[in-house]
C-alpha cells in the first residue's frame, strides 16, 4: 500500500499557511515565561477532568482522553450528539483568553480543555464544525506540555497532500476561513512512550435556542 503524502513544514518560529479553503497559523512561545512556567500544573491539578462518554452505534463509548468545558453562563455545547454545559470561567483560563484575544483580534466565550495522558490518548479525525460555532469559525488552540502531532486532510480532493505538524509545548494554533467546512483533523495515538499534554481551544459559540 502506498504511504498517505505528507506536507511537512518547516520548523520557523511562527508560520501562516494559507491551505485550499481555510488558513492555518501556528505561533511558537506564545505565553510569555512566568505565565507559562506553572500553568501546565495549574491547569492539570485544578481543572474539572472527565473522561466523557458519546453515543457511538448506540452505545456509550468513553472518549480517549480526558476533557473540560468552561464558559460563559448558557453556553451549551454539542459533541457528538451529547450536549454540554460549560462550566463558569475560571483564573486562569480568563488571563489566557484575554492574551489570546489581544494577540489574534477574536474574541472567544468559550474554551474545551483536552487532556491526553499519554500516547493512548487521542482525538479522532473531525472538523469542529457544530453548528453553535457559526460559519467559518475562528478557533485558537494552546498546547501545552508534551509536544504531539497534528493532522490536517482535505475532506474531498484526495490529491492535496495530508498535513503534519508537531504542535510544541506553548505553541498557539489559529485555525480560520473555512478550513472546517474543507479539512478535518486529528491528534493521532502514538506507541511511544510520551507524557502528557494539554491543549486549550477557545471558540465563539452562538446561543443555542
Ligand atoms: O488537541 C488538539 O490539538 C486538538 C483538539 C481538537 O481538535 C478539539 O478538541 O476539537
Ligand atoms: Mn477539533
Amino acid at each position: 500500500m502506498r504511504a498517505a503524502q505528507t506536507e511537512l513544514f518547516p520548523e520557523e518560529l511562527n508560520s501562516h499557511w494559507q491551505l485550499a479553503g481555510g488558513e492555518l497559523q501556528l505561533i511558537r512561545d506564545f505565553l510569555p515565561g512566568p505565565v507559562h512556567r506553572t500553568l501546565f500544573e495549574q491547569l492539570s491539578a485544578n481543572l474539572a477532568w472527565e473522561q466523557t462518554r458519546i453515543r457511538m452505534a448506540g452505545k456509550l463509548i468513553p472518549i480517549p482522553r480526558l476533557n473540560a468545558w468552561y464558559g460563559e453562563d448558557g453556553a451549551a455545547y454539542r459533541y457528538s450528539g451529547t450536549r454540554f454545559q460549560a462550566l463558569p470561567w475560571a483564573d486562569p483560563l480568563i488571563r489566557i483568553r484575554e492574551l489570546i484575544e489581544q494577540r489574534c483580534g477574536h474574541s472567544f466565550n468559550s474554551v474545551l480543555a483536552n487532556l491526553y495522558r499519554d500516547g493512548q490518548d487521542s482525538v479522532a479525525w473531525h472538523a469542529d464544525d457544530e453548528p453553535e460555532l457559526g460559519r467559518d469559525p475562528f478557533i485558537a488552540s494552546l498546547s501545552l506540555g508534551q509536544q504531539r502531532r497534528f493532522q490536517l486532510k482535505h475532506r474531498r480532493d484526495k490529491s492535496i497532500h495530508r498535513i503534519d505538524i508537531e504542535l510544541p509545548d506553548n505553541s498557539l494554533l489559529l485555525m480560520g476561513g473555512a478550513l472546517q467546512h474543507h479539512w478535518l483533523h486529528q491528534v493521532p495515538k502514538t506507541r511511544k512512550p510520551i507524557g502528557p499534554r494539554i491543549n486549550l481551544t477557545f471558540r465563539w459559540i452562538e446561543p443555542l435556542r
